[in-house]
């Protein structure tokens, strides 16, 4: 990069370079981009005008704002209000009432077509959406008029991706999340409660670089952090392999870091990346199953706040068997899953049967699978 690029982005930020050049290559690796795109993301982020950002918030806590900008790393909320220009925000407004709707309209009407709107919480859909009104608005009419012109719609939390806490049963107000009421566009899910900032962050960042949303999964979110379940990268599967278990809180096990599946770990059924990006730049360790948790599933719809917190996950990757069946049948057996599975692999067989059993046995590709579907 220029210096003059980088003299700019030191005033313009308050950064050192070598802040912002470890910002860009953090921003890179969570999308899994190849070498060189941190040069690409800070050509970005120093020669595009900021852009606008309308932010919603209905039936949530606020936690997904708040683990965005209270973040342990020094500069991230500083860099997010530099990345994009939060021109509506109920929490973070010093304006109130008239003044607020009034700017809000404003940035709709200056930004047409061009404008991003972040929607945190879900939206109640019994009688008429009544129980989540802003500004005498319903939450289903606002999120209507401003997706309407929006040149992209992110819904931050598992709230607004797909109805997360307030959706739980017996959902008395009908919740839901925004794909299920804006069907024109694509919505991008970031499910988590909270999400991790870097997934937000990267799928703007990503925008910006590309001047497109990243490629998504049959769940609306990205590939690049919601690729894999989480049981892939946890650093207590080796225990779980080992068949080594926590069986209750505080035991020897417990005490022992072991896995916590026994203790109802849904990282067997989450697809998230909480154990590679961790939360709140503190190092390692520092995400549920790393302080002695289990995973809740809190990012995946149909896991988090619908199954009993201890109830044992349903791993989605079959497990192999732990004995192989014969390669040769006798006549009339039929082929069994193991051996199927071995002559697929000996045979090179990529398509067909043999694509099939490798599925079967956890080879393929989630967004494949009907798994990460609904
Ligand atoms: Fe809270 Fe956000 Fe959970 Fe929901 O995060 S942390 S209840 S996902 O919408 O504010
Ligand atoms: Fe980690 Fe949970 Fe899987 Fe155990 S069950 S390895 S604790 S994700
Ligand atoms: Fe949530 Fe599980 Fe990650 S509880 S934060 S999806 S480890």
């Amino acid at each position: 990069m220029n210096d003059d690029i980088l003299n700019a982005i030191e005033t313009r930020l308050g950064l050192s370079r070598r802040s912002f050049m470890q910002f860009c290559a953090a921003m890179a690796a969570t999308m899994g981009l190849p070498k060189g795109a941190d040069a690409a993301i800070a050509n970005a982020i120093a020669s595009s005008t900021r852009p606008p950002v309308i932010w919603l918030h209905f039936q949530e806590c606020t936690g997904c704002t708040e683990s965005m900008l209270r973040a342990e790393h020094p500069a991230l909320d500083k860099l997010i209000l530099e990345i994009i220009s939060l021109d509506y925000h109920e929490t973070l407004f010093a304006g109130a009432g008239h003044q607020a709707e009034a700017a809000r309209k404003a940035s709709m009407a200056a930004n047409k077509g061009k404008y991003v709107l972040v929607v945190e919480g879900a939206i109640p859909m019994k009688d008429g959406g009544i129980y989540c009104k802003v500004g005498g608005h319903t939450a289903l009419d606002l999120v209507k008029e401003c997706a309407a012109d929006a040149a992209a719609v992110i819904a931050i939390g598992s709230c607004a991706a797909w109805g997360g806490m307030p959706s739980s049963a017996p959902n008395p107000t009908g919740a839901v999340g925004v794909d299920e009421i804006i069907k024109d566009k694509p919505v991008v899910n970031i499910p988590g409660c909270p999400p991790s900032p870097y997934n937000f962050l990267s799928t703007v960042v990503h925008y910006l670089t590309f001047g497109k949303l990243p490629e998504l999964d049959g769940k609306g979110r990205p590939k690049f952090a919601y690729g894999r379940i989480i049981h892939e990268n946890c650093e207590r599967r080796p225990h779980f392999d080992a068949g080594r278990f926590a069986q209750e809180f505080g035991d020897e096990g417990h005490r022992l870091g072991y896995c916590l599946y026994k203790l109802g770990c849904k990282g067997p059924e989450t697809f998230a990346n909480c154990p590679s990006i961790l939360f709140n730049d503190i190092g390692s360790g520092s995400w549920p199953v790393g302080t002695g948790h289990p995973c809740i599933g809190c990012s995946e719809k149909g896991i988090g706040f619908t199954k009993p917190i201890h109830s044992l996950a349903e791993p989605v990757y079959i497990t192999p068997p732990e004995s192989y069946a014969r390669i040769v049948e006798e006549q009339g057996q039929g082929i069994t899953l193991a051996s199927g599975a071995t002559m697929a692999v000996i045979g090179g067989l990529a398509v067909g049967a043999g694509a099939k059993f490798a599925a079967n046995l956890g080879k393929k590709k989630p967004e494949d699978s009907s798994i990460g579907k609904e």
